[in-house]
């Protein structure tokens, strides 16, 4: 299990928590971690919420914004000096530019510390004045979190499952022949290991770019400064014996040193202390890229809610001070793609593809939720005449070509089921619904004064995430 093998390093995690305790007597912080895969929207959703929580006339569905008890919220030197900060200044500009863009991919964890300045409810209302709850937001990649499976695994049963996987999917660097066929009991040869390590690392890109969500290890997709070096210098084989010296056992190393050098430290350093998550999800892309898809982002969803398990947070507890996770959120993005009529649809289907990974946490007493959002608005609905049917569409403008258009994505079913079961029972392609999803350009903003950029839920959001709080 994660955790007892990650106890030992704890130690760390109490020190940076002590060290943050009499601030947390005098102005509590609240850490939220933000998560998804890349390219589920977390970037947008950052900055669209800080905008939002500092020119709130959007925000209504945050309770202490619509009793007019949040003054104001600023930015602040974060916290944590080693971490990167997030470039809410850069997002924001691409966004609200004259002609929007999308903010560039990112690809590790950054931080940002917005303080709201609110006053207390209630009877103490009175005699009390302002305070201020420091938010820190963290957003680092869904990837990462994912990887908090592979402390559960050996090298051989990680191989087995990854091999498992891989033999329904895309494979461009021909990586399974090639690894059925390498001697694995063989000294290692470390341009074989390259070879493979390369071949296995653009089968994980081409199934991820294919729509599948288990991939990985997290650092092979999002590399960063570990480019090239040997903790990222492996890949599965099928089962050998093995001596010392070998391909096979200097591949089993690698993985444990992956483990401890790259999982643990993320464990330690970011998600041992946040205290509310959100997991943002691109069910819509899954749905559009077909039942596979859909089936691999349910199974994904379950492991990574593996590291939110019940005995994790006890566990926990006793270790970082009180910290434990105690809220998480799942938020299907985009959700500006479907007319408002087929959100609660969407929601339906986010509530089923969570429904055993919610179930867990909850029973560890956190609270779940599952929601549909779009962080920024892209689109306007309308109602188009079509052969004799009212289609309900959205318009906007499309990326690709720049003209504006009018688009009808196709109609979720109202049971989730009838998405969810073909994808378990292994359908390839959905029977009689199509569904279509366009790329979107931003849509060029005017805001009134005290206006944070257009949103769907993302007030309904915050209130789940940081309403307790205000
Ligand atoms: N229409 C619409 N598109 C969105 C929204 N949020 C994100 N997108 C689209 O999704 C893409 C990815 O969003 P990001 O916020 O950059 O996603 P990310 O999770 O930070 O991605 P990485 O940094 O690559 O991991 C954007 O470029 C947009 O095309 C939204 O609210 N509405
Ligand atoms: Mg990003």
């Amino acid at each position: 299990m994660v955790l007892t093998t990650l106890a030992d390093g704890l130690a760390r995690g109490i020190d940076s928590a002590t060290s943050t305790i009499s601030e947390t007597f005098f102005e509590p912080t609240l850490r939220l971690g933000v998560t998804g895969l890349s390219r589920a929207g977390k970037t947008v959703f950052i900055t669209s919420l800080v905008a939002n929580l500092m020119d709130r006339a959007r925000m209504p569905g945050l309770v202490a914004q619509s009793e007019g008890r949040i003054l104001t919220a600023f930015l602040q030197p974060q916290p944590d000096d080693t971490i990167p900060r997030f470039d809410y200044e850069t997002h924001l500009a691409a966004l609200t530019a004259r002609e929007p863009r999308w903010p560039d991919s990112t690809r590790a964890v950054s931080e940002l510390r917005l303080s709201l300045k609110v006053r207390p409810q209630g009877l103490l209302s009175g005699l009390q004045g302002p305070r201020t709850l420091h938010l820190d937001i963290i957003d680092y990649p869904g990837e990462w979190l994912l990887d908090l499976g592979l402390m559960e695994k050996s090298y051989a049963q990680w191989s087995e499952h990854m091999l498992d996987r891989m033999t329904r999917r895309p494979d461009p660097g021909g990586f399974l022949p090639m690894a059925t066929t390498e001697a694995a009991e063989a000294k290692l040869d470390e341009p074989v290991a390259q070879r493979l390590a390369k071949a296995y690392t653009e089968a994980q890109n081409a199934a991820r770019r294919d729509g599948f969500s288990d991939c990985g290890p997290g650092r092979f997709l999002l590399p960063g400064d570990l480019a090239g070096s040997p903790v990222l210098t492996f890949a599965p084989l099928p089962p050998v014996s093995a001596s010392r010296g070998s391909l096979y056992r200097e591949f089993e190393r690698r993985f444990d040193a992956y483990k401890s050098r790259v999982v643990k430290p993320f464990f330690q350093d970011h998600f041992a202390r946040l205290d509310r998550q959100i997991v943002l999800v691109d069910a819509l892309g899954a749905i559009h890229a077909g039942p596979r898809a859909v089936e691999d982002l349910r199974r994904t969803l379950a492991d990574i809610l593996t590291a939110f398990r019940p005995g994790a947070s006890s566990f926990l507890t006793q270790l970082v001070l009180g910290r434990r996770i105690d809220r998480i959120l799942f938020a299907a993005t985009k959700a500006d793609h479907l007319h408002h009529t087929q959100h609660a649809r969407l929601t339906a289907v986010m509530e089923a593809l969570t429904r055993d990974a919610r179930d867990r946490a909850r029973f560890a007493g956190a609270d779940t939720q599952a929601l549909s959002l779009a962080a920024l608005r892209a689109t306007t609905e309308e109602v188009i005449a079509h052969e004799g049917r009212d289609l309900p569409c959205v318009r906007g403008t499309l990326l690709d070509t720049g003209k504006r258009a009018a688009f009808y994505p196709g109609e979720l079913p109202e049971d989730p089921a009838h998405l969810l079961s073909p994808a378990r029972e292994g359908a390839s392609e959905w029977l009689g619904q199509d569904y279509s999803i366009m790329s979107f350009a931003p849509a060029p903003l005017t805001l009134k004064p005290g206006e944070g950029p257009p949103h769907i839920r993302l007030d309904r959001a915050a209130q789940f995430l940081i309403g307790d709080r205000l």
